[in-house]
């Protein structure tokens, strides 16, 4: 199996890259970018470009945003990220606490795929 260490190659580049690339076997990427970096408290932008196995944008997906901590009693926060253009998609979420976050990307595709995809963002700093 080919496909083992290429996951593992992914998830690796995905923790220490800041423009992030997910592939979970799918055949869809979708690279992830928050803003601002490093993320603080506070509102942050939330920008993903969807892509099917030959790389091209896929447009028309419905995205929304969850935002988790992992203690308990934290409430999580949500949004919703719109097209900006075919296969670019753009939103926005408010981290109500400094700490270890991750983000949820509910994903439904045009042709009716249900993806989710997780982000971790950690370090949330306090302003
Ligand atoms: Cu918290």
């Amino acid at each position: 199996m080919i496909l083992r260490p290429l996951l593992t190659l992914g998830a690796l580049l995905f923790l220490v890259g800041c423009h992030r690339t997910l592939d979970q076997g799918s055949g869809v990427t979708i690279e992830t970018d928050i803003l601002p970096r490093p993320v603080r408290t506070g509102p942050a932008s939330v920008s993903l470009k969807i892509m099917d196995d030959h790389k091209k944008p896929l447009a028309g997906a419905r995205v929304e945003l969850e935002g988790d901590m992992s203690h308990p009693g934290m409430a999580p926060v949500f949004g919703e990220a719109k097209e900006a253009a075919p296969g670019y998609y753009r939103g926005s979420l408010r981290f109500t606490m400094a700490g270890d976050w991750v983000v949820l990307l509910h994903l439904t595709l045009a042709d009716g795929r249900v993806l989710e995809r997780q982000v971790p963002v950690n370090g949330v700093g306090s302003h």
